[in-house]
């Protein structure tokens, strides 16, 4: 396959065209590869199907929605899924069993199964959110999640092993409530993880900036603002970031339950 480099990205950075890449245990998606679609009761939002289980290992769907002014969801998300909802870029309203709340960029909500999240373009540009959809896996003895509101700048910094790695948590992460978890990971140039890792969980990442490498089941691959990359239960995976400037990514993982 030939490399050609371009500056002609949509993201305005320096890459490579012909990244996309999908292997047995993951693949990597670029905004090119953001196919505009649709789903039932969201009027004008384009919905920009990421992964779904129709990938064939994945266990959840990420969407990347774009809201132009005034679009919506003319009616709650389909019902008997769990959702999670973040704003990349613009305002939007998230309306949570009946209570409206505004939702910055950076600003996230949960809404565990049988609650109703219904989402509306707020005043100001188009606005862009990543949204995760899965069935709750119910666990004998294990109460259900609560509704979780939030914003990344309230969240946390967690210690990693590795200095200059940071980590956010969105939601509970010590309780078994949760089946997933979403991650704020961010890289100061240079950095990278001490190993190689390999787990049972499967990931969802979206690059909310910068650049870097991964090392993905014995590859590696240019990554950058706005790419996807899927990651199988045990894809082993590694990141090293470029730089200029901080690197950062939201992760989806899958918590707090064996996959029986
Ligand atoms: O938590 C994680 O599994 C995380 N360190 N993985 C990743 O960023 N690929
Ligand atoms: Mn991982």
């Amino acid at each position: 396959m030939t490399i050609v480099a371009t500056p002609e990205s949509p993201t305005g950075v320096r890459v490579s065209r012909s990244r996309e890449v999908r292997r047995a245990t993951y693949f990597l998606m670029t905004p090119e590869n953001h196919f505009p679609g649709g789903l039932p009761h969201m009027r004008d939002i384009i919905v920009r199907r990421l992964v779904t289980p129709r990938s064939g290992t994945a266990q959840f769907g990420q969407y990347r929605l774009d809201f132009a002014p005034g679009a919506a969801t003319t009616r709650p998300l389909e019902s008997g899924f769990e959702y999670f909802v973040y704003v990349l870029s613009g305002t939007l309203t998230a309306t949570l069993d009946g209570e409206s709340l505004l939702l910055p960029d950076g600003g996230f909500a949960f809404a565990p199964e049988g609650h109703d999240l219904s989402l509306d373009w707020q005043d100001g540009p188009d606005a862009q959110a990543l949204l995760i959809k899965r069935r709750y896996q119910v666990y004998p003895d294990v109460a259900p999640p609560a509704v979780v509101l939030g914003h990344r700048d309230e969240a946390l910094y967690l210690p990693t092993s590795v200095t200059g790695v940071d980590r956010r948590e969105l939601l509970p992460t010590d309780d078994a409530s949760y089946d997933f978890n979403m991650s704020l990971l961010g890289f100061s140039p240079g950095t990278c993880f001490s190993k190689v890792e390999v787990h049972d969980e499967e990931h969802g990442l979206y690059m909310t900036s910068g650049q870097g490498i991964y090392y993905l089941d014995g590859e590696t691959h240019e990554v950058t603002r706005d790419d996807f990359v899927y990651m199988a239960p045990y894809c082993p995976q590694s990141f090293y970031a470029l730089g200029p400037g901080y690197t950062e990514y939201l992760l989806y993982k899958n918590v707090w339950r064996d996959g029986f």
